[in-house]
């Protein structure tokens, strides 16, 4: 999509901090980090987000989430755990209609999300 933030980053259009890449996905840090780490895993395909997704497309990207959620938490010695979300529509704070999934490290009670 011509006019599409996250499209761009996956062209290389626009620079981004990758820290996964494969086939149908890549997983950027967020430009707005709400804690240390917050990374962005974006779908290929073009897709709004998770509720114009097929089953088929489902498979291919959320079958890579366990496995980036551990190297997301491994690059810090003091993440704890972290939150793993999506954001759907406007309603639901979605900002960039290309499909991606938040995860936030976490650190302590005082690191920055709820
Ligand atoms: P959401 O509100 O769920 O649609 O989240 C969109 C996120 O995308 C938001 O946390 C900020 C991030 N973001 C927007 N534009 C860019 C960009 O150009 N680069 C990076 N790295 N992140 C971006």
């Amino acid at each position: 999509m011509d006019d599409c933030i996250f499209c761009k980053i996956i062209e290389g259009d626009i620079p981004s901090r990758k820290v996964y890449e494969d086939d149908d996905v890549i997983a950027i840090l967020d430009m707005s980090q709400v804690t240390k780490g917050h990374t962005l895993v974006i779908s290929k395909d073009h897709v709004r987000n998770i509720l114009d997704y097929s089953d088929e497309l489902a498979a291919r990207v959320f079958s890579k989430v366990p496995n980036i959620a551990r190297a997301v938490k491994s690059f810090d010695p003091d993440c704890k755990g972290l939150n793993v979300l999506m954001n759907n529509e406007e309603i639901a704070s979605q900002s960039v209609f290309h499909s991606h999934i938040h995860m936030l490290p976490r650190y302590d009670e005082t690191d920055g999300f709820g």
